[in-house]
């Protein structure tokens, strides 16, 4: 049965229930997200399978390319696996912008992974490293008890990504039956607001800003008030881009914390911190700062399509052991999609994989 099939399913008229109680709430917004009914989720869930690894692969075909280039050569079966071998492959690992440390790191592993299965040559060792790649995304998130409302706050540089994954969250969300709310605590530009009012709209989240100029703090507070009050699930803070470098506006984003805590326990009860991947090696030090500034648990890295430095989500979950939980892979909406460490391994690292 393909998505809005069931949403529509959970919609009998027998489960309308009575205004303003939980299920009612559920009810409006599971309608709200049937009533956008885009056609990407009018496929079955394989299909939306098969082609979000399809667009993996193609997002990633540019950073395969500069891997792929390398790895071709160094994994054929001629090669023998030496000192000139290992040093190779760990170059080619840093030109596919995996990082120096994460590409040493990687690099060892294998190496000794090869010296114990001596019957694995150069070939079988695109496979090992699939394997070792897709290992380094395997971090433990901390449990999280459930609460309602849960607040996510978003936080990153200008640019990477942050408004528009707000509302592409919200959607993902809106579709799993829940109420959600977005916040816009970026109040620094007037058409930040409007940009986050129009892609909320869009996503079918409902909407909470004060006039520009307000205070973020001020927003983020009364948008958690708000989301209690009315039975949210779920509140989405939208902050203003910030260079991870500037004191002041890594201070606000404390200060936004904070609020956010006095008015219900815990919250943010997730940090995301959105990343372009085009960034690079520079998003480690992003990471570096924006967690000393206020805190992060989780990462989402945007733009993958069309850079070749889709290495980087290597080096960033290798060096700050924090769970990538979405990739954007588009514009559009339905372009943000959790994160599989086999599936981005894999197309990584070739196409052959891909049809695992
Ligand atoms: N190609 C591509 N563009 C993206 C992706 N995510 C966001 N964008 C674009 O990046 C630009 C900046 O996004 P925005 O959400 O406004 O960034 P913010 O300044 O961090 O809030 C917009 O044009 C988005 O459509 C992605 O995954 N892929
Ligand atoms: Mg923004």
């Amino acid at each position: 049965m393909d998505i809005f099939s069931s949403i529509k399913g959970l919609l009998r008229p027998e489960q309308t229930a009575a205004a303003g109680s939980p299920e009612q709430k559920r009810h409006d917004a599971l309608e709200k997200a049937a009533a956008l009914d885009p056609p990407v989720d009018a496929a079955g869930e394989e299909d939306i399978q098969k082609r979000f690894r399809f667009k993996l692969g193609q997002s990633l075909a540019a950073t395969r390319a500069r891997l792929g280039q390398g790895l071709g050569s160094l994994f054929q079966p001629s090669r023998s696996l030496d000192a000139r071998f290992w040093e190779e492959l760990e170059e080619t690992l840093i030109l596919g912008d995996v990082g120096c440390e994460a590409a040493g790191l990687l690099a060892e592993r294998l190496r000794k992974r090869a010296a114990k299965d001596k019957s694995c040559g150069p070939a079988g060792l695109r496979a090992l490293l699939a394997d070792e790649i897709a290992a380094v995304f395997s971090v433990e998130c901390p449990p999280r008890a459930a609460v309602v409302p849960e607040v996510i706050m978003l936080s990153g540089v200008n640019g990477a990504g942050k408004t528009t994954t707000a509302a592409k969250l919200a959607r993902l969300y809106i579709l799993q039956g829940k109420k959600t709310l977005i916040a816009a605590a970026d109040t620094f530009r007037a058409a930040a607001v409007e940009q986050l009012e129009l892609w909320a709209g869009r996503a079918g989240a409902d909407f909470y800003a004060r006039p520009a100029g307000g205070d973020p703090a001020a927003v983020a507070y009364e948008a958690a008030e708000k989301a209690v009050k009315e039975g949210y699930d779920l509140l989405l803070v939208d902050t203003a881009g910030r260079l991870q470098t500037n004191a002041n506006l890594m201070d606000e984003l404390a200060k936004i914390r904070r609020v956010l805590g006095k008015s219900l326990p815990g919250a943010p009860h997730r940090s995301i911190l959105v990343l372009d991947a085009n960034t690079g090696q520079n998003a480690l030090s992003q990471v570096k700062l924006f967690r000393d500034g206020g805190g992060v648990n989780e990462i989402i890295l945007t733009k993958l399509d069309g850079t070749a430095k889709g290495g980087v989500a290597v080096a960033v979950t290798l060096l700050h052991r924090l769970p990538v939980s979405y990739i954007g892979l588009g514009e559009k909406m339905e372009d943000l999609r959790p994160f599989d460490a086999r599936a981005f391994a894999s197309a990584l690292l070739g196409e052959e994989d891909l049809k695992e």
